[in-house]
């Protein structure tokens, strides 16, 4: 399995201070790297994860934009907070200055992600800071964007302006590894999320599903999805959990129900038809059922004719959407050719103290075509926690940077 795709490779066709800024960034997010020294004061570091917090109102909302919030400081005050509530709007600076009004001359601002310079769907922010005359900017991390990639923090430091940069980086990264995931290899996040029995099972031998967890690990997969953009599921999954896929909270973003099937051999009625509360894309090849996609299109659903459904070409149609996160919601057939074609890069499981048995009962991947313990695909980067009587173990499978 030498050419296994798993590990993606960031995009050589970025310029080379971009290259610099994926171990940059790879580097904050992961934890090969020896642990770095804290940057600012135990104070910076509060102002920064009020940033996160005020940052993660948008949650789910901004792609392909990033989540960032910032909070202006005059004499140890807080006099102005923002965040970036979607593309197409204000930056979080813009909303703080605002906020802030004349108290920003001579203040701090805490930004989470470094501060624009370019003009984009909206002006350089670099130029708003140096207008407004704050004295000093404390950046969470560089944006690995191209297009801004270091500029904003010369821009400020040109114009006389005092930036600290790094403040609980491995926090900001955290919360925008999608964003930043999106910029360095030009696909969505991929994430697979899965719940089993301890004895590796997500359905019983007839196919019956609901629960394998307990409601907290249910509510965390809720969570989960309002951050995301999409969530993907085959056919399969359709015909026989019927879900609906939501976020199951007032208020909170439902990403878009994306449903993966070739043949278009779906129930005529299914939740997922149901388009109110949330949008639902099928994803199928050219030509497939006319009739069944004219019922689709009838009910509010969109279809998307691709030349070939593969789920590289899924998270390469969601790209150009503008995604930056998906979570692959699918059985253990479609979960396998996901990993095999590198369309995922973060693995959730959750595990239930309970044993269903069953020899032909699903598992949560396929056929991989390993034939020897040594080719399993490690995760890194792991962690687990215990969510009500469930484990949630999560990983990522190991990414390189191209070095061409
Ligand atoms: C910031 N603060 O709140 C955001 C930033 O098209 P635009 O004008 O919205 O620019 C989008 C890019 O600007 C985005 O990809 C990221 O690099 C940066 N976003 N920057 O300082 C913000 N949202
Ligand atoms: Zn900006």
């Amino acid at each position: 399995m030498d050419n296994f795709p798993v590990v993606a490779q960031a995009d050589a066709s970025l310029p080379n201070h971009t290259q610099e800024n994926i171990h940059l960034v790879e580097s904050a997010v992961g934890s090969n790297s020896p642990p770095k020294e804290k940057v600012g004061s135990d104070f910076d570091s509060r102002m920064m994860l009020r940033c996160l917090e005020l940052a993660r109102r948008a949650l789910g909302r901004t792609s392909p934009n990033p989540l960032v919030g910032a909070v202006i400081v005059k004499d140890g005050e807080i006099v102005g907070e923002g965040f970036h509530p979607r593309a197409g709007e204000p930056h979080a600076e813009v909303f703080a200055l605002k906020a802030a009004g004349d108290r920003a001359r001579g203040a701090t601002i805490y930004v989470s992600l470094e501060p624009c310079n370019h003009y984009g769907r909206t002006p350089p922010c670099s130029e708003g800071l140096i207008e407004a005359g704050v004295a000093k900017v404390v950046v969470g991390m560089v944006d690995p964007n191209p297009l801004v990639a270091g500029g904003g923090i010369a821009r400020l430091r040109a114009a006389g302006i005092e930036v600290l940069v790094g403040v609980e980086e491995s926090a900001c990264c955290q919360l925008n590894e999608a964003f930043i995931h999106r910029i360095l290899y030009k696909r969505p996040l991929g994430i697979l999320k899965y719940a089993m029995t301890l004895d590796g099972k997500i359905a019983t031998t007839s196919g019956h599903s609901a629960w394998v967890t307990s409601q907290e690990a249910r509510n965390e997969v809720h969570q989960l999805r309002a951050g995301c953009d999409a969530i993907i599921v085959g056919g399969n999954t359709v015909r026989q959990d019927n879900p609906y896929l939501t976020s199951h909270q007032v208020e909170a973003h439902n990403p878009l129900r994306v449903v993966m099937s070739r043949h278009l051999n779906l129930p005529e009625s299914a939740h997922l038809w149901q388009t109110a509360d949330a949008p639902t894309l099928v994803l199928t090849q050219e030509g497939a059922n006319p009739d069944f996609q004219k019922l689709l299109l009838k009910q509010g659903v969109e279809v998307v004719e691709l030349t070939s459904l593969t789920p590289d070409k899924a998270m390469a149609y969601l790209y150009e959407r503008g995604f930056c996160s998906v979570l692959w919601e699918c059985g253990g057939t479609l979960a396998a050719s996901a990993i095999a074609q590198g369309a995922v890069q973060k693995v959730l499981a959750f595990i239930a103290p309970k044993i269903i048995g069953g020899s032909i009962a699903p598992t949560p991947v396929g056929d991989l075509g390993f034939t020897t313990m040594t080719e399993a695909l490690s995760l890194e980067r792991v962690r687990w926690r215990v969510v009500g009587s469930d484990c949630l173990v999560e990983g990522y499978f190991p990414q390189k940077a191209n070095s061409q």
